[in-house]
């Protein structure tokens, strides 16, 4: 079963921003799909079980942003 999340991300203002943090988090185990939405700030992930928060946010780290919050 496929779950999808939505996390707020700071700092992403440029085509650029989301190839960054789209290409850090579909290296995560699971992940199949990640969509950024750059006037909203949100990232959206869908993978195939939940995602533990810690490697969302160790991803989004290296990508050079900060996750904000998760729904
Ligand atoms: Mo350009 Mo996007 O510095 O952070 S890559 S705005």
């Amino acid at each position: 079963m496929s779950v999808t999340n939505t996390y707020a991300v700071t700092g992403m203002t440029c085509a650029h921003c989301v190839q960054a943090v789209t290409g850090e988090l579909t290296q995560l185990p699971g992940v199949h799909e990640v969509s950024v939405d750059l006037p909203t700030g949100t990232v959206t992930v869908t993978s195939d079980g939940p995602l533990p928060i810690d490697e969302v946010r160790t991803a989004v780290d290296e990508a050079g942003y900060e996750l904000a919050s998760a729904d």
